[in-house]
């Protein structure tokens, strides 16, 4: 029997992050792939459309109207998961170990990348690119100030296959009491290993990455994108920075136009493997605002796309990963590889 390596043979890798396991089963990955890779249904958008709620100067659907904003436009979601007045209190039928219900209170908002309807992050210009991350680190900032507000999620859901109501570009930005688990188990992750290595999770393992390189896919000076090596999804990624940085409220003006740099370079990269605009939910976990000090917490992007072989194939978390964990065939590795041999420049351009 040959000795185990990576490429070849099943195994499971462990998610450092979140503390959990994938298994990768390369060897299903090499049978060759003769089907066809349809392409997406590039539908040709207005960039201005009299019917999206999102375009500037158009109605929202309880009827308050969009300014005409030229750039970033942001409001409170008018159907919000979260509220600010739920009244507290909680509700435990009688057996508090078995039924935990706790009131929760929040803020939710939306917000508009562009006032073109057509476009997409990838094919915006840079500053209009920093203007997002510019509003993204004020909205962290405002919100970080109110005290019942303990942490504050910002993301985007793109594409109908996520679930993505209206292709106006637009995120979210969900603010709460409570810290949600994906969150706090990356916390207790990052906290442990900190008090057992005296460093930051996240920046050890970029540094590492760095010296290794067959998972990076861009680099910038204050950034690194790669496919992390626990990625469960094909093509997942990850936008990590090179030095200690918890917050958004930390960045500086180089800092914002090298997140830009490196949310156009990830984003078009997407739009090339399959020649359409790439589906996924993104989003920056940092430092939550409940004014307590995580001294191994470093902020980071997540990039979850489902697409698995081409604009229609995605891959199914079904099955196996329902019941037992996360499945994958493709390596982290090779997908770094294809994503990293991409054209650099939108496909639509061409
Ligand atoms: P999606 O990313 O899920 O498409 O989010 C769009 C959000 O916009 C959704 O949360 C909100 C929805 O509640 N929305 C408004 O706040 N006002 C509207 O008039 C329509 C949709
Ligand atoms: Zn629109």
């Amino acid at each position: 029997m040959s000795s185990f390596i990576l490429e070849d043979h099943p195994h499971r890798r462990y998610n450092a992050l979140s503390g959990e396991w994938v298994l990768v089963s390369p060897h299903r990955a090499k049978r060759p792939w003769q089907g066809q890779v349809e392409k997406g249904g590039n539908e040709d958008r207005p960039e201005y459309d009299p019917k999206c709620y999102l375009c500037p100067g158009n109605d929202r659907i309880n009827g308050t109207a969009n300014p005409e904003y030229k750039d970033t436009y942001v409001f409170q979601n008018d159907f919000g998961a979260l509220i600010t007045d739920t009244p507290s209190g909680t509700v435990d039928e009688g057996m508090p170990d078995l039924f935990k219900a706790e009131s929760e209170k929040g803020i939710c908002r939306v917000i508009c990348f562009s006032p073109r309807h057509d476009l997409t992050l990838p094919e915006m210009e840079l500053p209009a690119i920093e203007k997002v991350v510019q509003l993204w680190k004020e909205q962290y900032e405002e919100l970080s100030k109110l005290d019942f507000i303990n942490h504050i999620q910002i993301f985007e859901n793109k594409g109908a296959v996520m679930g993505c109501s209206n292709p106006h570009p637009h995120g979210q930005i969900w603010a709460q009491q409570t810290i949600p688990g994906e969150v706090q188990q990356e916390l207790i992750q990052q906290e442990a290993y900190f008090k057992k290595n005296k460093s930051i999770l996240l920046l050890d393992y970029v540094n590492r990455e760095l010296e290794l390189k067959t998972r990076i896919v861009f680099e910038n000076e204050s950034f690194v994108a790669l496919v992390p090596f626990w990625a469960t999804w094909p093509f997942e990624m990850m936008i990590l920075p090179k030095r200690k940085l918890q917050h958004l409220g930390e960045f500086t003006s180089e800092d914002i136009s090298n997140y830009a740099d490196i949310l156009k370079k990830l984003t078009i990269c997407y739009d090339n493997l399959f020649e359409t605009s790439f589906p996924y939910s993104a989003g920056i976990h940092q430092l939550p605002t409940d004014d307590k000090n995580y001294v191994g917490l470093q902020m980071h992007m997540h990039f979850y796309p489902p697409l698995l072989r081409s604009a229609t194939v995605k891959k199914f978390m079904v099955g196996y990963e329902m019941l037992g964990e996360a499945q994958r065939d493709i390596t982290p590795e090779t997908s770094a590889q294809r994503l990293r041999d991409l054209p650099t420049t939108h496909y639509k351009s061409n």
